[in-house]
């Protein structure tokens, strides 16, 4: 058992199904984690197998708070007595969709806070099908590109 995640631009990593098929198995989705720029808005990962209707998926989406040296000296490095200054925090969101929904209006959940550097979904399936996670660049509040980190766990539709 495992889950399905991937960082930045890394590639995916995926957990290798188990041979028993009342246990739970991981759904890898494709493709693989890109940093967000505000010309893409959004990327969505297709889980590759069906979920079953009345289990859970947990999603959970992470980037950065992006905070700059304020380098007195001019050293390109910390020194004692120098500071850090806040350039914000993009806004990311987060969304379950059925796979063939493009509008984020009919998603089955959805994590859409204003401040946070975290969301989450933790949802109840409600009908057997193909789903999507999609990750939306909501606001750009410093740098234009945003890598995140992404990770989910979801039990695949019965065989
Ligand atoms: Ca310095
Ligand atoms: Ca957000």
């Amino acid at each position: 058992m495992g889950v399905g995640k991937g960082t930045g631009n890394r590639e995916l990593g995926t957990g290798k199904p188990d041979s028993n098929p009342q246990s739970l198995t991981p759904s890898p989705a494709s493709p693989s984690p890109q940093p967000l720029a505000p010309s893409l808005s959004y990327q969505d990962y297709v889980l590759e197998a069906p979920l079953q209707k009345g289990s859970f998926v947990s999603i959970t989406l992470v980037w950065n708070r992006l905070v700059e040296l304020v380098d007195k000296n001019r050293n390109d490095e910390y020194d004692v007595g120098e500071d850090f200054r806040d350039r914000g925090l993009n806004n990311l969101d987060l969304y379950l969709m059925r796979t063939e929904d493009n509008d984020i209006k009919q998603s089955i959940g959805s994590s859409i806070s204003d401040v946070d550097s975290v969301e989450h979904i933790f949802h109840e399936i409600p009908a057997t099908g193909r789903y999507k996670i999609r990750v939306q660049f909501r606001h750009q509040a410093n740098a234009a590109i945003q890598p995140y980190a992404l990770a989910w766990w979801t039990v695949p539709a019965h065989q």
